[in-house]
């Protein structure tokens, strides 16, 4: 192989078998390191030769590592290897920093991957897999790797025990990979239906949802060095990602029978939510602790972890200030005006709160602590060794119920602020002569009638073999049962009576009624407007029809980018030299994996066909267009509503969320979009049918 397939093979098999050393054999027993005697740990030193030859001798691809200065890791080292990593944490946080810090300054490639891999045996593997796919993702050197999804390197976080029980009977007794049964994972095992929140289960354990929510806090880490960190409007984004999020699960909860999320406004009232997650933490086989329904929340009193709800209530209240005043205060005492253009974007990063903060002294760690708090309530001085619960963690959060309370508390401030701002006025919604004759939609498929959506359950099938760790080679297959809708296509007529120029169709779908049927506010409904779709169009004179797929959605990546690493042409062995154009595909798959996933994009509606808004506006072009500073190709642009684009700029000038963002004067989403020609909406039902079908093997 050529040194740089070598590379990149070796950068691959790092993220493989994350619980491994580094001197097993990899990539279903094809592959494996030459490790220099002195990368070997002190268990492993005496018996150096015997290990090598062992996992080296019949593998079809050996992979030298150089041997480097080795670095000093005393700093990472005091988050033990069988200790949860979790970077809502200062202490957690500090070290990921620091080592990714120390994994960006490699001049070379080859002496960054040696470096990794010497690494990689002595750190927490969380830690060691987070500032690995940070460094892999921003290094220009090692642009053409994938980062693999997170559900394959430790799918326990993802997936309920019993299933890897018998994938590694299954993968153990059954030494053909093509041969071996799909181990079925049951949905709804956390709890029964006597509990009402879990009718949301399904969206909150979704598998998909929650590698996207780990995939996006890895593009945009809250800590590190200034070129990760230091994203265009990675502030607002933290704002608007997770803004969509809760609506998303409110419009869910509706669909459901029940009422929005309550706020966690309150840090001193019992929590009613109980969760009991089942799932194991990958790194030391116990269970995730869980929170008994009636859990309080207590001050954090642990070693190099302390925080007093008192404390968290000081920052609530002074960022509830700086909204009110219109200003925050930097660290050296200067006012920072919250203004239309930059006021969220700081908010976003003072809230979080990222390293880009404007005054952490003052501010605090909101958001964060937020999350440290609830993680720790069931154990907060350790008395119990108890380790972090699910909301600790960015790859289970969203597991928990009290996730969405937290983060609507959270968005509640941001929205405090987006309502003080002035209503957008009619030069900035408006689009002179230009006119949105109709939206619609209708599923693709024959006979089917316009404006009814359809959702179901639908089985897949995801590999978990690259996860089990000390297990089989191979594929082993488990079958996920989660929300589908019927693939659909957009139709919108458009008249221009001006000259050629350029749009942006923003479509979104807002709830009608609320859990009783009855009819929302106009304040309600903007917040919980969910964005599915935006994309430029080019207006022709006269009139213009664009039909567009539900699949090409900015919000979400294909299930295929959600669960698979490597793209069918390249998973013939043995492995050929890849074509520059499969090497850029698969520096896309690197940045997207993040994004919604697809099988998500509508809300399940239910039995009887809920109504919603189909909401689409054409916003003019001019107020739109950001120039971007470089021309490097658009690395995965398909998800980037949530996910941003890779090295530029965020590629919509107006605010995320545009126009449901500010306060609408309107009484409702009607008489809103009336007054304008480039808006129109349509009542769209979705109806949900109870019944489960099989993944066809390929999709539109
Ligand atoms: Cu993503 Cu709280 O930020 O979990």
């Amino acid at each position: 192989m050529s040194n740089q397939n070598n590379d990149i093979k070796a950068l691959e098999l790092l993220f493989q078998r994350p619980l491994e050393p580094v001197f097993t054999s990899r990539d279903n027993g094809k592959a494996a390191f030459d490790v220099p005697d002195t990368f070997l740990t002190e268990r492993y030193s005496g018996v150096g030769v015997e290990l090598q030859s062992r996992f080296g001798d019949d593998v079809d691809v050996r992979i030298p590592l150089r041997d480097i200065t080795k670095p000093n890791l005393d700093f990472a080292t005091q988050i033990g290897r069988k200790e949860n990593f979790y970077i809502f944490i200062d202490k957690h946080k500090r070290i990921a920093g620091q080592l990714i810090k120390m994994f960006l300054e490699p001049k070379d490639r080859s002496t960054f991957i040696s470096l990794a891999a010497y690494v990689k045996d002595r750190v927490n593997p969380m830690l060691f897999q987070y500032c690995y796919a940070i460094a892999v993702s921003h290094r220009k050197d090692t642009a053409m790797v994938a980062i693999p999804p997170i559900a394959e390197i430790f799918p326990a976080n993802f997936v309920e025990p019993s299933v890897f029980r018998d994938a590694r009977t299954e993968g153990s007794l059954i030494t053909n990979p093509g041969d071996r049964m799909t181990i079925d994972m049951s949905q709804n095992f956390t709890a029964s239906d006597r509990e009402e929140e879990q009718r949301l289960a399904y969206f909150r354990e979704d598998i998909g949802i929650n590698m996207h929510h780990w995939h996006w806090h890895l593009v945009y880490p809250g800590e590190g060095p200034d070129e990760v960190v230091r994203k265009d409007r990675r502030g607002e984004l933290f704002y608007y990602m997770h803004h969509q999020i809760i609506a998303r699960y409110n419009v869910e909860r509706f669909c459901n029978g029940l009422p929005r999320a309550r706020l966690l406004n309150n840090l001193r009232e019992a929590i009613p939510q109980g969760y009991f997650p089942k799932i194991l933490s990958s790194l030391n086989n116990r269970t995730f602790p869980a929170r008994i329904a009636g859990q309080s929340l207590r001050n954090v009193e642990r070693v190099d972890n302390t925080i007093e709800i008192t404390e968290v209530e000081r920052w609530a209240d002074r960022i509830h200030q700086a909204i009110d005043q219109g200003y925050v205060v930097d660290r050296n005492n200067k006012q920072i005006p919250l203004d239309e253009v930059r006021g969220i974007d700081i908010l976003g990063d003072l809230i979080e709160a990222s390293a880009l903060t404007v005054n952490r002294q003052l501010y605090g760690n909101l958001h964060n602590m937020g999350h440290n708090l609830i993680s720790l309530a069931h154990d907060p001085d350790a008395r119990f060794r108890e380790d972090i619960s699910v909301m600790g963690d960015v790859t289970t959060a969203m597991r928990d119920p009290i996730f969405y309370r937290w983060h609507s508390f959270i968005d509640q401030i941001f929205t405090k602020f987006k309502d003080l701002l002035p209503a957008y006025d009619n030069n900035q919604l408006g689009f002179n002569g230009v006119s949105v004759d109709s939206v619609a939609v209708q599923i693709r498929a024959k006979g089917t009638t316009p404006n009814i959506l359809a959702t179901y359950w639908q089985n897949s099938d995801i590999d978990i073999g690259a996860g089990l760790d000390f297990g089989p080679n191979g594929a082993v297959f488990a079958k996920y049962t989660h929300l589908q809708y019927a693939p659909f296509s957009y139709d919108i007529r458009v008249t221009n009576s001006g000259a050629n120029r350029r749009g942006t169709c923003r479509i979104f779908i807002c709830p009608k009624t609320d859990e009783r049927g009855a009819a929302l506010r106009m304040a309600d409904i903007k917040n919980m407007a969910i964005e599915l779709d935006k994309f430029t169009v080019n207006l022709k004179p006269g009139s213009n029809t664009f039909n567009r797929k539900s699949s090409e959605s900015s919000v979400t990546i294909p299930f295929e980018r959600s669960f698979r690493r490597t793209i069918p042409s390249m998973q013939q062995q043995p492995r050929q030299q890849p074509t520059q154009a499969e090497l850029d595909e698969l520096a896309q798959f690197r940045f997207c994996g993040c994004g919604w996933p697809d099988h998500m994009l509508l809300p399940k509606g239910n039995a009887t066909g809920m109504e919603f808004d189909l909401y689409c506006m054409i916003s003019d072009y001019t107020g739109d267009e950001v120039k971007q500073t470089n021309d490097s190709p658009n690395i995965c642009g398909d998800a980037d509503s949530f996910c941003g684009l890779k090295d530029k700029l965020y590629p919509d000038k107006r605010a995320m969320g545009f126009p449901f963002d500010r306060q609408i004067t309107s009484t409702s989403l009607g008489e809103f979009s009336n007054q304008y020609s480039n808006m129109a909406i349509t009542t769209v039902k979705i109806l949900f049918s109870n019944k489960t079908i099989n993944r066809q093997k390929t999709r539109d």
